[in-house]
């Protein structure tokens, strides 16, 4: 438990802290921040990250928590869920000095070069930091630090024996455990099922040996329409939206990136020869502004079916 004492100290040691947590942090990064913001009111802690993720996002404001984030100076710093200085994305530049720089961390390789850190086998970054605030919380803290576990543990499947002991401290007496999915769990208002039902019903259904390649066309909303048809077992989704100036966005499975296809790339090179600009990242890529939004549409089906044909 030495570990953890040393973490307490340094907390209690620093005058502004700023927690930072990895790129789209996630459940897990956000919870735990959280966490240590509320366990030490007396310290003044910031927290930052390049980018917050949808889920953690959603947990936040069903528990109705913010978290502080002032401008430094900062004169230590505290990275949590943070395996490399890579996966703090642009916050990369804020890290100090070894000396100033702790590292509360469950990942397998952990390289964060800290003078002090708590690093763990754990499932989740969440265990640990119930330990470093004493395995006592108020309600939202420890409702967080559970999202934070089911978020890493894919929803419990990969949870040990050790997750369920911190799970039944946390739990206490006075939450439900169902209300846990439910904090992570994003509402779906009407005018997104509509907009996900006109989506479903203009779907075009391609077959590409082993892969189904999906085109159809919305005017909104289109990252969620993509991930439903996504996850109903497309390979690779291409929406185009005629309203907004002929953009297109596409998503591709794992598998179908596996294959080889690289919707930056294909969004790339067609933005190019359309008059329009495109890029992304090998599974999630668009164009806009191409000057012919319906032959630019068939020809990244084209290729993508080509690709997944092969
Ligand atoms: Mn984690």
């Amino acid at each position: 438990m030495d570990d953890v004492q040393d973490i307490r100290l340094f907390i209690e040691g620093s005058r502004h802290l700023l927690i930072l947590c990895h790129s789209n942090a996630d459940p897990d990064a956000v919870a735990s921040a959280y966490a240590l913001v509320r366990a030490f009111p007396c310290v003044t802690i910031s927290v930052r990250s390049d980018g917050i993720s949808r889920p953690a996002k959603t947990m936040l404001g069903a528990l109705g928590a913010t978290l502080p984030c002032d401008d430094g100076p900062y004169d230590a710093v505290l990275a949590v869920d943070t395996a490399t200085p890579e996966q703090l994305g642009a916050c990369k530049d804020l890290l100090p000095p070894r000396d100033r720089l702790c590292c509360v961390d469950h990942h397998a390789v952990s390289i964060l070069d800290a003078g002090v850190s708590c690093r763990r086998g754990a499932t989740s970054a969440a265990e640990i930091v119930w330990d470093i605030i004493g395995r006592h919380a108020e309600v939202p803290v420890r409702k967080a630090l559970l999202c934070g576990i089911l978020s890493d543990t894919g929803h419990l499947r990969y949870a040990t024996r050790d997750t369920f002991a911190v799970i039944q401290e946390l739990l206490g007496d006075d939450i439900v455990f169902e209300e846990i999915y439910s904090l992570l769990r994003e509402e779906i208002d009407l005018s997104q099922k509509m907009a996900l039902f006109k989506a479903m019903q203009r779907m075009k259904v391609l077959r590409a040996g082993d892969f189904l390649v999906v085109r159809t066309a919305i005017g909104s909303f289109e990252s969620l329409v993509a991930r439903t048809i996504l996850s109903a077992g497309a390979d690779v989704v291409v929406i185009v939206n005629e309203k907004r100036g002929g953009r297109i966005i596409a998503r591709a499975s794992r598998r179908a990136v596996e294959k080889g296809v690289d919707l930056s790339r294909i969004m790339y090179d067609v933005g190019l020869e359309y008059d329009g600009e495109g890029g992304g990242h090998a599974p999630a890529a668009g164009a806009k502004g191409v000057n012919d939004f319906k032959k630019a549409a068939t020809q990244i089906i084209d290729t993508i079916t080509a690709l997944l044909s092969g």
